[in-house]
């Protein structure tokens, strides 16, 4: 029996506005990714990239994946591939081939090394990729180039798997590779990964199996929908992986149109919305209202009403008010600072006003 886990974008280093419980919770996803993997007893863990949210990691990330790399490494064999978030500056270097020094059992792929024949359960299992590439020329052009040099390894494998850290066409906007490149090649491989897309899914249009690994937490508010977890396939069997779930903080974000409110409405109302979703540890909530009064009697401080959110934000827009405002002149002067407060009913806010007119006149002019 054998057991490929993988796991990916587990972005240690993640601060959200310096707040530490983040970064807290993408440690504690991370190490609860690492213990259900080892449950498995796994003959290889497969990073699909982005360990690390930042290029040089802050030590305490650097010590926890470290120390979990050590461990991992001391039972079972261990494949990395290299995310965007691992590459610094206009060199495009990265730590993570350094890493493989630490053990014969880590292997980095990288451009420079995109090749590893592995042998598990006396099957030889053939695991290629690069590191990401921006570009979508360059990331075609060296998936071909991996493609046609991998004949000598391949060979002799009796399974090769693509570890990619790359978006897909199809579930991104922006992609590096397009479907009809990855399906080119896509018969030389028995299996196809990549990080980089945080949703775990299957890649759809490719002739092989292919998935996006998923990431380990929640990122950020458009990812409040996905789940967590770690993909384990059993017996080579690449086309029913388990998808593990394990726990991450909660995060909900909530968008409404309220119609048009008075303050003390818009209050009551985000009051009695904050307490019913106290449920998760992440909110953010964005209302559309047609304000009928002043913008400013609607209640700011929530963070501070309600400290037991890791994350609370609440963005009220007034939407009519925002419609109404036609600047017309072209020409930025005083007047038409004067202008727009009068237009969104805040000329009152004189001492604003002033200070909005002195920063203009001082870096604006
Ligand atoms: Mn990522």
């Amino acid at each position: 029996m054998s057991t490929i886990c993988c796991i990916s974008d587990c972005h240690l280093g993640y601060l959200h506005r310096l707040k530490k419980e983040r970064l807290e919770d993408f440690e504690a996803s991370f190490s609860e990714a690492i213990s259900k993997a080892m449950e498995y007893n796994p003959d290889l863990i497969i990073f699909g990239g982005d360990v690390f949210e930042h290029s040089k990691p802050d030590a305490r990330s650097f010590k926890a994946f470290i120390s979990a790399l050590m461990k991992v490494s001391a039972k079972t064999l261990v494949v990395l591939a290299i995310g965007n978030h691992e590459l610094d500056g206009h060199l495009r270097t990265s730590y993570q081939p350094a890493l493989s020094h630490l053990s014969n059992n880590i292997h980095v792929l990288s451009t420079e090394n995109p090749h590893v024949l592995l042998e598990l359960s006396g099957k030889k299992v053939g695991i290629h990729g690069f590191e990401y590439l921006r570009e979508k020329d360059a990331s075609e052009a060296a998936l071909k180039k991996l493609t046609s040099e991998m004949e000598s390894i391949s060979q002799n494998a009796d399974t090769n798997i693509l570890c990619l850290h790359q978006g897909i066409e199809g579930s991104v906007p922006r992609y590096e590779i397009s479907l009809k490149a990855l399906q080119e090649i896509s018969q030389k491989y028995d299996l196809i990964l990549s990080g980089h897309i945080h949703k775990y899914q299957r890649i759809k249009g490719i002739a092989v199996p292919a998935y996006y690994v998923g990431s380990t937490s929640k990122r950020n508010f458009s990812e409040s929908g996905n789940v967590n977890g770690v993909l384990v396939f059993k017996d080579f069997d690449y086309n029913n992986p388990a998808f593990i779930e394990i726990p991450s903080a909660t995060m909900r974000a909530i968008k409404q149109d309220l119609g048009t409110r008075t303050p003390e409405e818009i209050n009551v109302y985000l009051k009695d919305l904050i307490e019913s979703n106290s449920d998760v540890k992440n909110l953010s909530i964005s209302l559309d209202v047609d304000v009928k009064g002043n913008y400013f009697d609607v209640a700011r401080d929530w963070e501070t009403i309600y400290p037991l959110f890791t994350i609370l934000e609440v963005h009220v827009n007034n939407k009519v008010k925002d419609a109404a405002i036609k600047i017309e002149k072209a020409q930025m002067e005083p007047k038409v600072i004067e202008e727009y407060f009068e237009k969104k009913g805040i000329a009152a806010r004189k001492d604003l006003l002033a200070a909005c007119v002195r920063f203009y006149e001082r870096y604006g002019g």
